[in-house]
């Protein structure tokens, strides 16, 4: 059976189905389904077998390639010995080991860890602590959370309050009070086509000194952002935005959160964004690449200072009421030793160093394709910006996602943006098949 009649099959049979597809479009994916059923390496495969190159690294989260070996048999290893231990007043060795681990990877002075389960989870516990590190010092009226337009922090309330993506928030009520959000860094007309941090947009961080002065800065507990905002369309930082972020909040005692649930892990050459864009924030949040995306994991690192603001009342007091029946998993922390030896032994967390100038040229090949109105990149990220049909946002979008993945690539869309960011093992000759693919989908598109 060919794979148009077996999806038709397929889809037959899934149009009735209980599954309620997160983020998706139910009944369009029902009717003609995309099923993937292995993989491995760059590569994902249908159920009829056919090859489609993982132009996402599923999404955003599988940073060593699929089916590692050496993760597979971690996580097994993990399951038959240890299924499941408390995290709440008990421990198991891993937790402390991978703890350790990591956190001697992160940006000098964020020497301590807190685990979670997802990206979500990871902000939420970040935003958390940001209240309650103020509260401990006796700065409890800063209250207010500021995220970004156009960013994206999960879908829990606090992350759906902070962050910037209007069709995530509009259903769903008041959310969060006392949250603000400063402008995006968004600037076709002055930034197109920049390769690396576009030049143009460091005064852009000033909106949050003009936000200090409507609220007042003590009102102020915490700024998230994504260093590169990467759901909403890859938004690379302007050279010297970070920075200035980081003065600003220096000067008015606020907190600065880095969510790096995607620029972790080696995807920008470094094993976080932090290092490559040397701005130390107080707080990381990340999840996807710290177990290879093969187990849910999350972490939040903290600078000692907010550790240590908590551990003041008696030895026999919890200092944080706050954490998740699977925080620190048996079977997540084993996920994480694995893909950690993995992306070490390979060199993982800083070959994109070396790839980014290939992959940059590559990517920017593409410039005079019909449509085409942007193409921006990072590390190993790479946005396609098409121009909107007229009256339809997002259709020229959708239909280059379900033609990628016709033609043997499985590409993000974003409205009219597609995202790039492949398995950080790839080669040369596949990063030319992914642009490749791509190229062959953008000139047939109308
Ligand atoms: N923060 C950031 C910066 C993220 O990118 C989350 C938080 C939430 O993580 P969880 O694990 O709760 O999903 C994310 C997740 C996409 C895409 O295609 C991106 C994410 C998730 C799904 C799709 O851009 N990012």
């Amino acid at each position: 059976m060919n794979e148009r009649a077996r999806a038709e099959t397929v889809g037959q049979s899934l149009e009735n189905s209980a599954l309620f597809m997160p983020f998706s479009m139910n009944r369009q994916f029902k009717k003609a389904p995309r099923l993937v059923s292995r993989a491995e390496g760059i590569y994902y495969y249908t159920p009829e077998d056919r090859q489609v190159i993982d132009g996402t690294s599923g999404l955003w989260c599988v940073n060593a390639g699929h089916c590692r070996p050496k993760i597979a048999a971690g996580v097994a290893k993990a399951v038959a010995t240890l299924d499941f231990a408390p995290p709440f007043q008990l421990g198991h060795p891993q937790a402390f080991e991978f703890a350790d681990k990591i956190a001697a990877l992160a940006p000098k002075g964020l020497s301590k860890v807190f685990f979670t389960n997802s990206g979500s989870e990871s902000v939420e516990t970040a935003l958390k602590l940001a209240l309650a590190y103020h509260r401990a010092r006796g700065e409890g009226h800063r209250t207010r959370l500021i995220g970004r337009e156009r960013g994206y922090h999960g879908v829990n309330f606090g992350g759906t309050a902070v962050g910037g993506i209007v069709g995530n928030r509009k259903i769903f009520g008041a959310l969060l009070a006392g949250v603000d959000h400063i402008r995006h860094t968004h600037d076709l007309e002055r930034n197109a086509f920049s390769k690396g941090e576009p030049k143009h947009g460091a005064e852009l961080a000033d909106d949050l000194e003009r936000l200090c002065q409507l609220h007042d800065p003590s009102t102020i507990a915490a700024v998230i952002v994504e260093p590169v905002a990467c759901s909403t369309g890859v938004l690379v930082p302007p050279v010297g935005y970070l920075k200035r972020l980081r003065e600003i909040c220096d000067r008015h005692g606020i907190l600065l959160i880095f969510d790096e649930v995607i620029t972790a892990w080696g995807r920008l050459g470094e094993p976080f964004a932090a290092l490559r864009f040397k701005v130390t924030p107080d707080l990381i949040t990340t999840a996807k690449g710290i177990t290879n995306g093969t187990v849910p994991m999350g972490a939040v690192f903290m600078k000692e200072a907010l550790y240590e603001a908590f551990q003041t009342g008696p030895d026999t007091a919890i200092e944080m009421p706050h954490g998740y029946t699977y925080s620190a998993h048996p079977v997540a922390c084993a996920a994480g030793l694995a893909t950690l030896q993995v992306y070490q032994e390979e060199g993982l967390l800083t070959r994109v160093k070396e790839l980014e100038p290939y992959w940059q040229e590559q990517a920017h090949a593409l410039k005079g394709l019909p449509n085409v109105i942007d193409i921006r990149n990072i590390g190993l990220i790479a946005a396609i910006e098409l121009a909107p049909r007229a009256g339809a946002v997002g259709a020229r979008g959708f239909e280059a996602h379900l033609k990628a993945w016709e033609q043997g690539a499985y590409v993000r869309t974003t409205g009219d943006i597609l995202a790039l960011a492949p398995p950080l093992i790839i080669e040369e000759a596949q990063i030319d098949e992914l642009f490749g693919r791509v190229r062959g989908v953008l000139k047939h598109i109308a």
